[in-house]
């Protein structure tokens, strides 16, 4: 039997959390097409019968402007401290830049065997992806080097395969059935905040955050969440609402299916918003909404 834990780091956008998701079989972390979509660590576990595989998925790591920026730089830093394999994704067209060279500053100390992913494989050509390979092996030792696509699950059969090879002999280290670490409340404020990242454009998605304020589930299973989304300025307000409530009750439907998805049960969702200025560099906030504490 084999167990231990695997992290994915990489840019912003590069599809840690589309793998994630692939890997395990379902949708935990949330994914968009905007950059710096995952804030927080998120831990999923995969079982079968070769062992256990702890995922951790981790925000993009970039140069951080804000508090929320630096915890989670911070947070993806802390990861690859925390696993026996990194996996460093990157997209086919990717060149070895200054992100790049945060990367490699942040695995440097950290000797931990690193299996560099090229993901989107699906967008490239052979020509490409070979190219991509050569570039980045002549600037790391990576343990291997491997083609995937979270998006149509070519390669991650045989990534799961050489993950199980790489990791060390070991027990199971949760209950076969366990999914995720993170609570419903806060799958709840993610898809939320999915949902909003989809339904809203230009700057004001990454000044969301969002506050589950009420979960009550009922006895037969079904839920009531209220919940604010909170932005960073009064003219953004006007926008998250939408004409005639229209986009805010779009994220609301949309949310409450994912949700209902996820709990097999029914939800009932109420959202408003709320304007909080410059929260990304409030340090009390930050923690009250859970990035404060990074492990
Ligand atoms: N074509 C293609 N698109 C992909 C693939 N994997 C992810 N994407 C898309 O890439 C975008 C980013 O995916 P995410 O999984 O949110 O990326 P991430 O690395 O977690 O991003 P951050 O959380 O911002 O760091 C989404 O629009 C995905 O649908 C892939 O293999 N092929
Ligand atoms: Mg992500």
């Amino acid at each position: 039997m084999k167990s231990g834990f695997v992290t994915l780091i990489g840019r912003p956008n590069v599809g840690k959390s589309t793998l994630m998701n692939r890997l395990i079989g379902a949708r935990i972390a949330i994914t968009s097409n905007k950059a710096q979509t995952t804030r927080h660590r998120i831990e999923t576990v995969y079982t079968d019968e070769r062992g256990q595989i702890i995922f951790l998925d981790t925000p993009g790591i970039h140069k951080a402007k804000s508090r929320l920026g630096d915890y989670m730089v911070g947070t993806a830093k802390d990861a690859i401290g925390e696993v026996d394999i990194v996996l460093w994704l990157i997209e086919p067209s990717d060149p070895f830049g200054e992100g790049e060279e945060l990367v490699r500053s942040f695995l440097k100390s950290a000797k931990k065997p690193v299996v560099l992913l090229i993901n989107k494989m699906d967008l490239a050509d052979e020509k490409t992806l070979a190219g991509c390979r050569s570039r980045f092996e002549k600037e790391y030792d990576f343990a291997a080097v491997q083609a995937v696509s979270a998006l149509t699950g070519a390669g991650t059969e045989a990534l799961m395969q050489r993950l199980f090879d790489l990791l060390p002999e070991g027990p199971l280290l949760y209950d076969e059935d366990t999914l995720t670490d993170q609570t419903m409340r806060t799958l709840a404020a993610e898809f939320i905040r999915e949902k909003a990242l989809k339904n809203l454009s230009d700057e004001v998605p990454h000044g969301i955050a969002v506050e589950v304020e009420a979960y009550h589930e009922k006895p037969d299973g079904s839920a009531d969440i209220e919940a604010a989304i909170i932005c960073e300025k009064e003219s953004h307000k006007g926008i998250v609402i939408g004409k005639g409530g229209l986009t805010i009750k779009k994220i609301g439907t949309e949310a409450r299916q994912e949700i209902e998805k996820l709990t097999e049960a029914k939800v009932n969702l109420k959202l408003f918003v709320k304007v909080r200025k410059d929260w990304r560099n409030d340090p009390a906030f930050l923690k009250s909404i859970g990035y404060g504490k990074r492990t």
